[in-house]
């Protein structure tokens, strides 16, 4: 097959609804109010289909910050990729997001983890998320929805990634029993 660069791949004409996995995460201020507004404006975004329950999370690459909530929320969207990462890129303005120290403290962070069975590498967009295979915090809440998906790029089910996972990154899933009403 073709090389396919960015504007030719059929992911990204519109058209046809595409599933996305994308990761939500926050560890500034009130953590589980900031995901649910997130999840709330992503309607802009496309339709929500399933949501993960919230996971308390130990903070990975740079770790001297508050723990995180993390969840995963699957969408179906008509955008393409670039088109739902402006969307995200919005949604994480408007909600006041100050970009201060590269993975550090945020309000709210949304990362694109999957695009249909899409591959794409150019800048500024590469998915599937170059770093979602080595994370628990995405695998954990990802496993509750879809274990049996594959990543297009790994060819490893979520499952079989999240169990080969090394230890330590302590995820902890909050029953729903334990979150604040909205
Ligand atoms: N996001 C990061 C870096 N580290 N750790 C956890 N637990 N959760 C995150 O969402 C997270 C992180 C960069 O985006
Ligand atoms: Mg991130
Ligand atoms: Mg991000």
């Amino acid at each position: 097959m073709a090389e396919k660069g960015l504007g030719e791949s059929n992911t990204m004409k519109p058209g046809s609804p595409k599933r996305v996995y994308l990761s939500l995460g926050s560890n500034v201020g009130d953590r589980e109010a900031q995901l649910r507004d997130a999840q709330s404006r992503l309607s802009t975004a496309g339709r929500a289909s399933k949501a993960s329950s919230y996971y308390e999370t130990e903070p990975v690459d740079f770790i001297e910050q508050p723990w995180f909530l993390n969840c995963v929320v699957a969408l179906e969207t008509s955008k393409t990729p670039p088109q739902l990462m402006n969307a995200i890129l919005r949604i994480e303005e408007e909600m006041g997001r100050k970009r201060v120290q590269k993975k550090g403290p945020r309000s709210i962070d949304i990362d694109i983890l999957l695009f249909g069975d899409a591959v794409i590498d150019s800048e500024g967009l590469t998915i599937p998320h170059p770093a979602m295979h080595q994370r628990r915090f995405v695998l954990e809440p990802l496993a509750e929805l879809a274990p049996d998906l594959r990543h297009p790029a790994l060819n490893k089910t979520i499952r079989e990634l999240r169990d080969a996972l090394p230890r330590g990154q302590a995820v902890r899933r909050i029953p729903r029993s334990e979150r604040a009403n909205d």
